[in-house]
């Protein structure tokens, strides 16, 4: 991903602070809060976020969150599909998110019995209009109104163009698109990237941030407490009010499909006039310069490396056709010299 981040905060791996500088800010400036950067601010929002012990989760009416289809609670995590065929499951947050930018981390395990390449199907998160309605997409609806993220376990493409699976993509749609799952959504997605997820024993994150209409997912499934780069999209409008959710499938294939967390942050970001002025509130999901089905993908950017070549060469070709010019110049005055004598 060449695309510079500008306005971001530098990334700092999660554990970035100390017990005691936690206590301390804790006591500060109470709880909640992380403050990371120097322009970015961090709150979680409960109202948003899914937390051990999960309490009151698809029970009592004051639950934040919905338990759909075969989804169920454990004190460890949500499952929203087990390892069992043709099995359907998602949970949803109640409250819809009315905040400009914000970062959701995704603490979630898939697992089971089978090897590689024979489980399936993988699980989607959402920030969508509609909430709570099974269908074809990760177990949820299609056409679809918002953004979806999808970890896909299963390459149901048969010609897969160097692809490694499990990969992980991002769509946004308004509802007029239509998730082609036979070519794993790749006609519609914005882009995305593999990432070897499945029956690991260490933690395994991705993390959704929207700041400023800027995309960005990164994961951390090496068990170092990085974040990689995953995907990078700027110029995605995304409305306000729609519902977090996550959802999962099995068909012929399975496997665990378990959420430990949905964190969801807050990210208070510092804005000049202008930008404000440009951030027009939106009410249909658009992406700015999407590559439409069937429409060619741009060449790769330049890396470094290409452009140091070709100066490079370009130089070279200059020195060579200097020398040479001054080789001719001198044949041609020797040349002009015998003609005057
Ligand atoms: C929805 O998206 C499609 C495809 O990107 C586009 O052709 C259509 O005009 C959009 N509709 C609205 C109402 O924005
Ligand atoms: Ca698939």
């Amino acid at each position: 991903m060449a695309t510079p981040r500008k306005g971001m905060r530098p990334r700092l791996p999660r554990a970035e602070l100390g017990v005691w500088a936690r206590v301390f800010l804790f006591l500060v400036l109470g709880a909640g809060l992380r403050v990371i950067g120097d322009q970015t601010e961090e709150y979680l929002k409960r109202e948003h976020s899914l937390t051990k012990p999960y309490q009151g989760v698809g029970g009592s009416s004051s639950s934040l969150w919905d338990l759909q289809g075969n989804a169920m609670v454990t004190t460890q995590y949500v499952r929203l599909t087990p390892d069992v065929q043709s099995k359907q499951g998602a949970v949803w947050n109640r409250v819809p998110c009315y905040l400009r930018d914000w970062e959701l981390q995704v603490h979630f395990r898939i697992h089971g019995q089978g090897k590689k390449n024979l489980n399936g199907d993988g699980f989607a998160v959402w920030f969508t209009k509609d909430r709570m309605q099974s269908g074809p997409v990760f177990g949820s609806k299609d056409n679809f109104v918002g953004l979806g993220i999808f970890v896909d376990t299963y390459p149901n493409e048969e010609k897969q163009h160097e692809r490694i699976f499990p990969y992980i993509s991002a769509m946004v749609n308004n509802g007029s698109l239509t998730y082609d799952h036979s070519r794993d959504g790749r006609p519609t997605e914005l882009g995305g990237c593999t990432a070897m997820v499945r029956n690991l024993d260490h933690d395994t994150f991705l993390v959704i941030r929207y700041v400023k209409r800027r995309l960005t997912i990164m994961i951390d499934i090496d068990g170092k407490q990085e974040w990689r780069d995953c995907l990078d999209f700027p110029g995605v409008h995304l409305p306000r009010g729609y519902f977090f959710g996550t959802s999962s499938v099995t068909g012929d294939l399975s496997d665990n499909h378990d959420i430990i967390s949905l964190k969801l942050y807050q990210l208070t970001v510092e804005r000049t006039s202008s930008e404000k002025l440009a951030e027009k509130e939106v009410f249909i999901p658009t992406v700015d310069n999407m590559k439409l089905p069937g429409v060619e993908t741009p060449s790769e950017p330049m890396s470094g490396f290409a452009l140091f070549l070709i100066i490079f060469f370009s130089l070279v070709g200059i020195v060579f056709a200097g020398v040479i010019g001054a080789i001719l110049y001198n044949k041609w005055q020797e040349k002009s010299r015998k003609h005057f004598y």
